[in-house]
């Protein structure tokens, strides 16, 4: 079907995993949809993000779809936290036995939606010109896709090549010989530096806040152990969605503070020796009290000290903020790394990047010579995708005007003005504070589940209240203010990307408690809408 001047039910933007999902879904529920993607591929966040060390921090066994038990059986991941090509792979695997590439147009973005009031319909225009007609649209842009690239000065006067974690080239970089100087100490950069570290002839990391990380402990799957999970997924499928992330580990509920040190210890380096996200889940009450979470941020110093040889860099390496409120890192030998000699550490926290020149990048004066230059610094979170196309609702109010002082939803699904403007993972909803895969089928099952009844019922367009939007963000903000992820600067809260609104935007009241919410609003006829 040519997509220039064509008429679908609904518009999925984005052929990441939400958007690929959302395909299959509507056309199980016998709607025409199309897909826009920027990329020449499926996978999202997994086709973007290949820089060196790439590979998601939930158990692949866990992070992967569950509607199709066929797909459960026949896919077998190979290892504990797999790697980025493979989770690529799998999407390419999806998109294909689910035949769904044919309704996806690749190297195309959308640039704007409009929606028109007499028509109830709205008008998708993309950079390729198509101009699409749909009664619904699907933005299923991700929540971490829209690359964080600070301005600084004199950046085009650098001589070398410049990388974003988040936009790497198809074709792989070698840094052998080279001076790689990277900027950043989050996820990405905390995965990639050892890599980087390994073929570089000199490395130069360049840190505004030290993060927390805990060692990944990846390894291969141990197939008599695949065998027992694919025995009865359904099961583990279960145990995950009734976790308040959305997946399942150990996890003690005990509060820290009612054990003794000794106990303390013996809990901690137990869990540290399993690795992972799941270390958080030593005690029950580490985001919630601080007394609670400074026991576990002193484990976590200690151990960078027993890693890192250089009593200075150990320092500078060890945050001095609430443990777990920036997102936790996973790493394999990320501290070590800084033991090499040809490693280097500098402190940008008070006097930041004053300039790049042809050389390289300026510090309090100082030139540190690079040869390539990797930005490993974030993402316009959660809103960012969103800003890059001209949403307009009714009344001609565009979603970033809506949005100037942060984000307005319902639930996290839909915003009041956006009439049948569905957001997978929106801000407002669980998403990156829950397993994505697992939220994005609980958002898409619900919003299709929406799209029959409107078909069923005759409605042509649904929208939030704007009282009970209102009443959602308000709650999404108070229980923001009950755990300790809200004490700092995050990109939880749009802090790392100057001027943005500061708005905790995730919803963390918990996946269990939200999917209950969604439920009852369902199972009211969609309570807190307008359907029409
Ligand atoms: O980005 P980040 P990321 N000058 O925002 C620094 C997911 N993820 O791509 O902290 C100097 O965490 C910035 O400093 P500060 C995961 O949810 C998952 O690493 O703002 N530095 C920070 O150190 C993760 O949380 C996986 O002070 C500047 C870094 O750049 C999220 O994606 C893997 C700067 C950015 O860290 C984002 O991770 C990777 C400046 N002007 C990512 N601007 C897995 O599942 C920014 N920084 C494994």
């Amino acid at each position: 079907m040519s997509s220039s001047h064509s008429s679908v039910d609904a518009v999925v933007v984005g052929a990441g995993f939400g958007g690929l999902y959302a395909l299959y879904c509507l056309r199980q529920m016998g709607f025409s949809a199309l897909c826009f993607e920027g990329g020449d591929g499926v996978g999202g966040t997994w086709y973007w993000n290949r820089y060196p060390g790439a590979r998601c921090d939930v158990e692949s066994l866990q992070y992967s779809y569950s509607f199709s038990p066929e797909l459960d059986q026949e896919w077998t991941w190979s290892e504990k936290y797999s790697p980025q090509p493979e989770i690529l792979a799998y999407a390419n695997h999806v998109a294909d036995r689910f035949d769904l590439r044919r309704d996806i147009r690749f190297e195309t973005r959308v640039t704007a939606a409009t929606f028109d009031e007499a028509r109830a319909l709205w008008t998708v225009e993309t950079d390729r010109g198509d101009c699409v007609a749909a009664r619904f649209v699907m933005m299923a842009v991700g929540c971490l896709s829209a690359a964080n690239k600070p301005p600084f000065e004199g950046i085009e006067d650098f001589r070398g090549p410049i990388y974003h974690t988040g936009e790497w080239p198809q074709e792989g970089v070698d840094f052998t010989g080279q001076r790689v100087a990277v900027i950043g100490t989050g996820s990405s950069a905390i995965q990639s530096i050892p890599l980087i570290a390994a073929e570089a002839k000199a490395l130069t990391v360049f840190q505004r806040t030290p993060s927390y990380t805990v060692p990944a402990y990846n390894a291969k799957l141990d197939p008599d152990y695949v065998a027992r999970v694919k025995a009865d997924y359904p099961a583990l499928r279960a145990k995950a969605r009734s976790r308040p992330t959305g997946f399942y580990f150990p996890f003690n509920a005990q509060p820290a503070l009612e054990a003794t040190p000794e106990e303390r210890q013996r809990q901690y380096e137990e869990a540290w020796a399993r690795g992972g996200l799941p270390f958080l889940g030593a005690y029950g009450d580490l985001l919630f009290n601080k007394q609670a979470n400074d026991t576990i941020a002193d484990f976590a110093r200690s151990k960078i000290r027993s890693i890192v040889k250089d009593p200075g860099t150990a320092e500078l390496l060890s945050p001095d903020n609430v443990f777990g409120c920036k997102r936790l890192c996973v790493d394999t030998d990320y501290y070590a790394t800084f033991n090499k000699p040809h490693v280097k550490l500098v402190d940008v926290s008070k006097t930041p990047i004053e300039r790049f020149t042809a050389e390289g990048v300026v510090v309090a004066g100082k030139t540190y010579p690079a040869d390539a230059v990797v930005c490993a610094t974030g993402f316009a979170a959660m809103t960012g995708s969103y800003d890059k196309m001209r949403i307009t609702g009714r009344g001609g109010l565009t979603l970033a005007e809506k949005w100037a002082a942060g984000p307005r939803t319902y639930l996290g699904v839909a915003s009041a003005g956006f009439p049948n403007l569905f957001m997978i993972t929106g801000p407002g909803s669980p998403s990156v504070l829950a397993s994505m895969i697992q939220a994005i089928e609980q958002h898409v099952d619900w919003m299709v589940d929406l799209m029959a009844h409107m078909r069923d019922t005759g409605a042509r367009t649904f929208e939030p209240k704007v009282a009970d939007e209102d009443a959602w963000v308000e709650h999404v903000n108070e229980v923001s203010q009950v755990s300790l992820r809200s004490t700092c600067s995050s990109w939880y809260v749009g802090a790392n990307v100057p001027g943005r609104p500061r708005v905790f935007m995730p919803y963390i009241g918990g996946f269990p408690v939200y999917v209950q919410k969604c439920n009852e609003v369902m199972d009211t006829g969609y309570d807190g809408f307008v359907l029409d």
